[in-house]
């Protein structure tokens, strides 16, 4: 997410063509400001706000992040254009309780923020913007990373690039309904319109907004890609990865691997539930690839619930991403970077579109191969085989009914042909 205003400013541009030859036009959206805790901080326990200035990706939003007609000029001064509109809903009617705040004509959005002195009922305007922020940055990564117009993705308006628009994300915080939660619904049917319900948590005086946790903003984003993914009636099964897909995107975006090593723990949700950085989270462990610190196997299948599932599931995501972060560096750069966390990003997003109805957790890893063939020529195959097979989901593993966990048998081998370590740093394959 740390690229130059310049270079962002090159990347997209609309071909016009007359009498003397083509010219490369590009949209001039007003680059706005938005003070916010950028990307991948994941909460204000993990850094500090900053003013970004023109934040959106202009590849993945031509017209900037409050357009909605396709040509250059705002439609909107308030938080609210083409991917996203932001609102308090305190009496829980699913409509706005107001405009909220208007960042007049140069889209300024620069407000008070004390999450650890001030109720959320105090920093709305700052919530608000911090939601904007990370929604748009959400749909512009995951538009980089494989989630498009024609994948069902959430726009009032496709811009001519196929699917059905009429979908933006309608993003309610300080949601009445949704206390000590978050969450995000849409119908399977793209073109219907998305949900997402930030909730105020009580686990810290003062009480703190969901909108300045970044991973938890991506759960339950990345909640509603995940139903627009999978179709129609499918999902509702106990053994199953979707949580662990919802994990994984949450913990992705919110860490920074060029700081941080695989054996740090990253629990999700810290800063809401009053915990330190290095604190459990919302799972029974925090993420990381030390089995000292997470110690979740596919062993554990029989004694845990969909979340207990998905957070086998994310362990093994997590081991991968790091293990491609070990073999071709990290870049930094969520949006358009080619390091690990890229590879891992589409992957994910490819195995959403792959993977059967109420698929299991070993679906689920077939998924993960499947792409990476079709996306990689198969390169990552051991990385991913090594991953799984470290979280007891190896070659020889069986999930049996997708209904059941009971049923679910552990295996850590993997195919002759991928025996190899994958963690350089002292991690072995097997636990
Ligand atoms: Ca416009
Ligand atoms: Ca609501
Ligand atoms: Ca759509
Ligand atoms: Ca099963």
């Amino acid at each position: 997410m740390r690229r130059s205003l310049l270079y962002r400013s090159m990347v997209a541009g609309v071909l016009v063509c007359c009498g003397m030859g083509c010219l490369e036009v590009h949209a001039q959206p007003e680059p706005g400001q938005y003070r916010v805790y950028p990307l991948p901080i994941a909460s204000p326990d993990h850094g500090t706000r900053a003013l970004l200035t023109g934040p959106a990706d202009f590849d993945a939003s031509p017209f900037g992040w409050h357009d909605t007609n396709g040509a250059s000029g705002a439609e909107f001064t308030i938080l609210r254009g083409n991917n996203a509109w932001v609102y308090v809903d305190a009496d829980a009617n699913n409509t706005p309780d107001g405009p909220g705040p208007d960042g007049g004509s140069t889209l300024q959005f620069d407000y008070l923020a004390s999450p650890y002195t001030l109720p959320p009922t105090s920093q709305e305007a700052a919530l608000a913007t911090n939601a904007f922020y990370l929604v748009n940055s959400f749909h512009d990564i995951l538009w980089q990373h494989g989630f498009q117009e024609v994948d069902g993705n959430f726009q009032e308006n496709n811009y001519g690039r196929g699917g059905t628009g009429g979908d933006p994300v309608q993003v309610e915080i300080l949601d009445g309904a949704t206390t000590n939660n978050a969450n995000g619904s849409t119908a399977p049917t793209d073109g219907s319109q998305a949900r997402i319900q930030l909730g105020i948590w009580t686990a810290a005086n003062p009480d703190r907004g969901a909108s300045y946790a970044a991973d938890v903003v991506a759960f339950a984003y990345m909640q509603a890609v995940q139903t627009r993914l999978l179709g129609s009636g499918c999902g509702g099964n106990v053994d199953s990865p979707r949580i662990g897909n919802l994990d994984f995107f949450a913990a992705l975006v919110s860490n920074d691997f060029t700081a941080t090593t695989p054996a740090t723990p990253h629990g999700l949700g810290t800063f809401l539930l009053n915990q330190p950085v290095t604190g459990t989270g919302a799972r029974t462990y925090p993420y990381s690839v030390d089995l000292a610190i997470n110690p979740s196997t596919y062993l554990d299948s029989s004694s845990s619930s969909v979340y207990g599932m998905g957070l086998i599931y994310a362990s093994a995501l997590w081991d991968l991403a790091w293990s491609l972060v070990g073999q071709i560096g990290a870049s930094d750069d969520l949006l358009t970077g080619n390091g690990g966390e890229n590879v891992s990003l589409r992957l994910l997003v490819l195995a959403l579109k792959i993977q059967p109805c109420n698929a299991g957790l070993l679906d689920g890893r077939d998924a993960f191969l499947e792409a990476d063939n079709n996306l990689y020529q198969g390169q990552y195959t051991c990385n991913i085989w090594n991953a799984f097979a470290r979280r007891g989901m190896g070659l020889s593993a069986e999930q049996g009914s997708t209904s059941s966990t009971a049923d679910n048998v552990a295996a850590f081998d993997v195919p002759a042909s991928c025996s190899d370590t994958i963690f350089a740093d002292g991690f072995d394959v097997l636990p």
